[in-house]
């Protein structure tokens, strides 16, 4: 069968605005730097179009800090998206401006209408499965309602944990192919991923788990050497973004894109 799971021909990403100096974060590392975060986001607009695909850019969202990371927002499947409903109680609002965005492109739109709750970033689609972490953000209710959407579609959710301290499921891993996994060794250790095919980020470096494959090319934040040499090893073409700027508020290359 062909694998098409890493194959999307488009993308739609927000720029980030002013306020997103005071996007939410697990520990304050310094404030974002928002021209060096644009510089950024410019390189990983320019790499997904590289690609072939269309990308969407909307514009910056200043009642909304962390709107750069759409990704939260709606899980996109071939047929049809999914309005998430964030666990965080300032990025709920996020989900409405994400809703005409995906009307250009589905006719069938669902959504999470609670009272569970639910983000993107733990979400793993794969080529057999849906994943999704239980989180702070992400609860078992929320997981159910997903279920019962994504059953109608065809495809089977498994519900796994995020490990305590990780902001979501996809913080520590990404999909490479249809059955290889990039993976912490701590998110592999709880058997999640049993049956798939494991590359481990090397040791002080688990943030570069958060990647994505995205058609021919493997993007991943920069500063990550010994782990982008692993996947290069093994026969991807990885290219490095900078992502300093997310990274102080926990986002990396999977939040700032919506793949279908
Ligand atoms: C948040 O805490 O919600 C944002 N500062 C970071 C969101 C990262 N999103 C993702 O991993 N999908």
């Amino acid at each position: 069968m062909t694998d098409r799971s890493f194959e999307f021909s488009r993308a739609i990403t927000r720029r980030p605005g002013h306020s997103v100096t005071r996007g939410l974060r697990a520990a304050d590392t310094g404030t974002p730097d928002l021209d060096l975060m644009l510089r950024h986001h410019a390189d990983y607009v320019a790499t997904l179009r590289e690609t072939g695909a269309e990308v969407v850019e909307l514009p910056p969202l200043e009642a909304f800090p962390d709107a750069v990371f759409v990704e939260d927002t709606a899980l996109c499947l071939p047929e049809g998206a999914v309005l998430m409903r964030p666990g965080a109680p300032t990025r709920q609002g996020e989900v409405a401006e994400m809703a005409p965005a995906l009307r250009d492109f589905y006719d069938d739109i669902r959504q999470i209408e609670g009272p569970g709750c639910i983000e993107g970033g733990d979400i793993l689609t794969t080529g057999r499965e849906i994943l999704v972490g239980r989180s702070a953000r992400t609860d078992a209710a929320g997981i159910a309602e997903l279920t019962a959407i994504v059953a109608d579609w065809g495809h089977p959710v498994r519900e796994v944990d995020t490990p305590p301290g990780v902001l979501h499921f996809k913080t520590d891993c990404s999909l490479l192919d249809g059955d290889t996994i990039l993976a912490t060794e701590r998110l592999a250790a709880t058997g999640c991923f049993d049956g798939y095919r494991v590359i481990h980020t090397a040791k002080g470096e688990e943030a570069a788990a958060n990647a994505i494959r995205f058609n021919s090319l493997v993007l991943m934040a920069a500063g990550f050497p010994l782990t982008a040499g692993r996947l290069r090893g093994d026969g991807y073409a990885v290219r490095e973004i900078g992502n300093s700027e997310c990274a102080k508020l926990d986002g990396g290359m999977s939040c700032l894109s919506l793949r279908f």
